[in-house]
């Protein structure tokens, strides 16, 4: 069985491969990435939630791999004292062609401009997938936890650095990809796709 992730995000590709492993998969699961399609295009991420975002990925790879399990996920951090930013826009929050520690800088400079800020912060994944069928499923994890001082940390990607998971003392970077992949908003919302397809 083959499932085909739209992602142009290594990070993220590597702790779904991991996770789907970790399950073990690997014995029967062939996973590829749109990468190694030529032809596609990645389509303009303008959906208003992680949900049309993700849906509008998985959508773009049905079109080019249809009749096999395809799916796209979007994610972000959502800073409660940010009134929820950068969220959606997490990928793109210093700028269209952000790096990572462009965003992080971005982050920290925004709480430092509101020192009394509520640091309380969540990661959610939204994963759309579509089975064989052309079915439509969906799933989603969250992980809670608060925005650190400074960055401190040097496994994951994006906002990992900065990131401390509630009941840790440790940023997400510093508690390594191991234990990320037991907590992390990804690891539970891939729960559910690993369900279905053992079931499939
Ligand atoms: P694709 O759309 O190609 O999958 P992307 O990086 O643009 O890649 P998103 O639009 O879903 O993906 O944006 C997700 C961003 O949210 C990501 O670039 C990070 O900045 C942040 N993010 C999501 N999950 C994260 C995680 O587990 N650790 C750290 N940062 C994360």
């Amino acid at each position: 069985m083959e499932l085909w992730i739209a992602t142009s995000n290594n990070g993220k590709l590597n702790e779904f491969k991991m996770l789907l492993n970790v399950a073990v998969m690997e014995k029967f699961l062939e996973i590829h990435a749109q990468s190694e399609l030529p032809v596609f295009s990645q389509p303009p991420e303008n959906g208003d939630s992680f949900l049309a975002n993700a849906r509008i990925k998985a959508r773009a790879l049905k079109a080019v791999k249809p009749g096999t399990w395809v799916m796209g996920e979007d994610s972000g951090l959502m800073v409660n004292g940010l009134n929820g930013l950068p969220g959606i826009h997490s990928a793109r929050y210093a700028g269209p062609k952000a790096s990572d520690p462009e965003n992080v800088a971005k982050l920290l400079k925004m709480m430092t401009l509101r020192p009394m800020a509520n640091r309380k912060a969540q990661f959610v994944s939204v994963i759309v997938a579509f089975d064989p069928q052309g079915v439509e499923h969906i799933y989603e994890g969250k992980l809670e936890g608060e925005i650190a001082k400074a960055q401190r940390g040097s496994t994951g990607f994006g906002y990992d650095n900065v990131f401390v998971p509630d009941g840790e003392q440790k940023t997400l970077a510093e508690l390594g990809l191991a234990h990320k992949n037991k907590i992390s908003h990804r690891a539970k919302a891939v729960l559910g796709l690993t369900a279905d397809l053992m079931k499939s």
